[in-house]
C-alpha cells in the first residue's frame, strides 16, 4: 500500500499549442484517482495547483516562449513535490513541469543522502537550452535545467543536479543537433527506438533497475504522452510516428512495479482537446495503474 498524493500541473506555458492544461481534469474524468484506490492505495487528489508570480521574469524574449511564466510554475511545482512525504504524481500539463517535479524530487532524495534516477519515457529528451532552442517551446528544455546545464539563470537554482549517468532514456526517436551534442558529451543512458526495435526493453530496463538498486537511489518516471505510438495515443501535439507499442508501455510499468523502486511519476503532454473519445487518457490512467502493481490478467477483463 502506497500513499499517493495526485498533484494537478494545468499548464500549457511550454508547450507549442493550448490544451494540456485540460489534462487533469481528463485523468480525473478517467478515473485516474478510482483506479489507483482499486488497487489498495490511499490516493488525496490534491486538486490543481497555480503558478506564483513570474517575479519580473520577462514572458517571452525573441525565440523563447512563456518564459516567466514557465519559472513562475517550476517554482509552485517544485514547492508542491517538496512538500509531499509520499508518491506524487503530477497530471500535466505539458512537460515543463518537470522542471518542477524532478528538481524537487532530486532535492528530496539528497535529504536522505540517495542519488535520484530517471527512467524517461518520451519521442524527445528534452535537452534544450533557452539558448539553444529553435522552437521557443520550454517543454522541450527540463531535462538540461534537472541536469543542471548552464542558460538557466531565470529557473530556481537547484538543490541537487541529477547526474546525467542516472538518466535512462527511452523511446527517443527525435532528436535536435544542440540535444544529440549534449546526449554524446554527457552519458545519458539512450534506448532509442531502433534499440526497442532489435532488443526490446526489458533487458536494458532490468540492468537500469540493478543500476537505481545498487546505488540505493531513488526513481522518478517520468511519462510523456508522445513516447507512445501515435495510434494508440493520438492525444498530444507532438507526434512521431513509430512509437512505443501498448505492450511494450505496460511492460516497462510492469517491470518497475516489481522492482518496488518508483518514487515518483510524471504524466505529461495529454492534450485532451485532441483525444478521441478519452482513449489516449484511459490509456495513460492505465500505465498509471501498472507502475502501482496492476497485473495484466487483471487488465484483460478490459475492452477498449
Ligand atoms: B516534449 C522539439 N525538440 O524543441 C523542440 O513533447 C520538440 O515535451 C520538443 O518532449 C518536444 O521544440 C517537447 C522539436
Ligand atoms: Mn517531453
Ligand atoms: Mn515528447
Ligand atoms: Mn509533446
Amino acid at each position: 500500500m502506497t500513499n499517493i498524493a495526485l498533484i494537478g500541473v494545468p499548464t500549457y506555458a511550454g508547450a507549442a499549442q493550448r490544451g494540456c492544461q485540460m489534462g487533469p481534469e481528463a485523468y480525473r474524468t478517467a478515473a485516474l484517482a478510482e483506479t489507483l484506490s482499486a488497487l489498495g492505495h490511499v490516493v488525496e487528489d490534491r486538486g490543481d495547483i497555480r503558478p506564483g508570480d513570474a517575479g519580473g521574469i520577462p514572458h517571452s524574449n525573441k525565440v523563447v516562449k512563456n518564459l516567466g511564466e514557465t519559472v513562475a510554475w517550476t517554482r509552485a511545482i517544485r514547492d508542491a513535490g517538496l512538500s509531499e512525504a509520499g508518491f506524487p504524481v503530477f497530471l500535466g500539463g505539458d512537460h515543463c513541469l518537470a522542471a518542477g517535479s524532478i528538481s524537487a524530487m532530486a532535492e528530496r532524495a539528497a535529504r536522505e543522502a540517495r542519488p535520484l534516477f530517471v527512467l524517461w519515457l518520451d519521442a524527445h529528451p528534452d535537452l534544450h537550452t533557452p539558448a539553444t532552442t529553435t522552437s521557443g517551446n520550454l517543454h522541450g528544455a527540463p531535462m538540461a535545467y534537472v541536469t543542471g546545464a548552464e542558460g538557466f539563470d531565470d529557473y530556481p537554482p537547484l538543490a541537487a543536479r541529477v547526474e546525467p549517468e542516472n538518466v535512462m532514456m527511452m523511446g527517443l526517436r527525435s532528436v535536435d543537433p544542440a540535444e544529440n551534442a549534449r546526449i554524446a558529451a554527457n552519458g545519458f543512458e539512450v534506448r532509442d527506438m531502433r534499440s526497442i526495435d532489435e532488443h526490446g526493453v526489458a533487458a536494458p530496463l532490468r540492468a537500469f533497475l540493478e543500476r537505481v538498486k545498487a546505488a540505493n537511489g531513488r526513481l522518478h518516471v517520468s511519462l510523456d504522452v508522445d513516447f507512445l505510438e501515435p495510434g494508440i495515443a493520438p492525444a498530444v501535439g507532438t507526434t512521431v510516428p513509430g512509437g512505443a507499442t501498448f505492450r511494450e508501455a505496460h511492460l516497462i510499468m510492469e517491470m518497475v512495479h516489481d522492482s518496488g523502486l518508483a518514487s515518483s511519476l510524471d504524466l505529461v503532454e495529454l492534450n485532451p482537446f485532441l483525444d478521441e473519445r478519452g482513449r489516449t487518457a484511459k490509456l495513460m490512467v492505465d500505465l498509471a495503474a501498472s507502475l502501482m502493481g496492476r497485473k495484466v490478467l487483471d487488465r484483460m477483463t478490459r475492452s477498449y
